[in-house]
């Protein structure tokens, strides 16, 4: 191992070498501690041991139907109301011709969350994904957040199971981990008051993961929360893979401040630090020990800490993004789109081996050409 300067990290290095579980408690001083270095040194310990060099990305569009959304999360800047400027609400025709627009070949996943819009049947959402299949075979399609789920489910007086297995049924491939922002009630009550809440979140996944419909998890971080509260939502998370391991990624997202409710009214203005950003998916990597991977989410990392983040636990950098519309419209400055060989060789100069993926991690191509 390596040396610990920390004498109170020492039980927590030995179970990580160990291979054991962390416990709460020793979670939360693994958040606490100053000793950044023994922190970054576990991560990596964890991520070489689970996938060794391999650091992974897709090739992805990002789509929404709509912004247009009643629920107003306070962190939000996407969402607009009916006729205001900026609102968008295509029919299907319309989000055929707008993914036609901006498909590339090779394009393997649409990935798409919206807002929870009041009028669109879910009869609606059944036809965009059987259209989305139709017109672009071979591509997958990763849909909807675990909150759009419950409003569809609200809208069609029916329960997950049956929204899921339909919309299943209809070419759904796999679900992006969206909505999940803090489950402790203290600040989903400030931040997403009307929105699904933490039990109704969980039951959605783990009704998709009895469904065999692999999802993500997100936690969105850097806000009104505390150290506590991110190690409680990252708990919930690890109990329920623990019970279904249907989970394939874990993503922080870092919480950015310009243009919603949170910064313009309640004075929460502060962009995350790197080192926060860092300690996180850190942490992430240690005590979701049943995660697959966790995503250093280049969108909101930018991109050189992202390649710096693949020392801290990260493998998986999500991937092309092409129309990211939801961060950047919160202040997001990392761009809308990286190329599939610039993020090849972005992963390649980190020191890690390039692999592109499919949205339920298929490999598609291993890059060890690219210099
Ligand atoms: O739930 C909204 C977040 C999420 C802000 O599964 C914000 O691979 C930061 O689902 N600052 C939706 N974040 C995005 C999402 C996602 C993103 C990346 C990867 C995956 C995946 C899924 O976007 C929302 C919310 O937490 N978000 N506003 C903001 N101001």
């Amino acid at each position: 191992m390596f040396p610990v300067r920390d004498p109170a990290l020492e039980p927590i290095v030995a179970k990580v070498a160990a291979g054991e579980r962390l416990s709460f408690a020793e979670g939360l001083l693994l958040y606490r501690t100053p000793n950044l270095n023994t922190l970054m040194r576990l991560a990596n310990l964890v991520r070489n041991r689970k996938h060794g060099d391999d650091t992974y990305f897709v090739h992805s569009l990002r789509f929404s139907q709509t912004n247009i959304c009643y629920v107003g999360c306070t962190f939000c800047a996407f969402a607009k109301r009916f006729g205001e400027e900026g609102a968008w609400d295509w029919d299907v025709e319309e989000s055929i011709a707008w993914v036609r627009e901006r498909y590339q070949p090779g394009l393997t996943e649409i990935h798409i969350s919206s807002g929870h819009h009041p009028r669109r049947p879910f009869s609606y959402y059944l036809e965009l994904v059987a259209a989305l299949k139709e017109n672009f075979p071979g591509v997958q399609v990763k849909a909807w957040t675990a909150a759009e789920i419950h409003h569809f489910a609200k809208i069609a007086r029916a329960d997950y199971r049956t929204v899921l297995s339909e919309l299943k049924e209809a070419g759904l491939d796999a679900m992006p981990g969206g909505g999940a922002e803090i489950f402790a009630e203290r600040v989903r009550r400030q931040i997403a008051r009307n929105k699904v809440d933490a039990s109704g979140w969980l039951e959605v996944h783990r009704t998709a993961h009895e469904l065999g419909i692999p999802t993500n998890a997100t936690m969105l971080y850097g806000h009104i929360e505390t150290l506590e509260e991110r190690l409680d939502h990252m708990d919930r998370l690890r109990r329920l893979q623990d019970e279904t391991g249907g989970f394939m990624s874990f993503i922080p997202l870092a919480f950015q401040p310009l243009g919603n409710d949170l910064s313009q009214n309640l004075g929460r203005t502060e962009f995350t630090t790197g080192l926060d950003d860092l300690r996180n998916l850190a942490v992430a990597r240690v005590y979701l020990d049943n995660f697959p991977h966790v995503k250093g989410y280049w969108a909101t990392l930018t991109a050189p800490l992202a390649q710096v983040s693949l020392d801290w636990g990260v493998t998986d950098i999500d991937g092309t993004l092409i129309a990211e519309s939801i961060v950047t419209a919160a202040g997001a400055t990392a761009g809308r789109a990286m190329s599939k060989e610039d993020l090849a060789r972005f992963i390649r100069r980190a020191g890690r081996r390039p692999i592109e993926r499919d949205a339920v991690y298929n490999v598609v191509r291993v890059y060890d050409e690219v210099a």
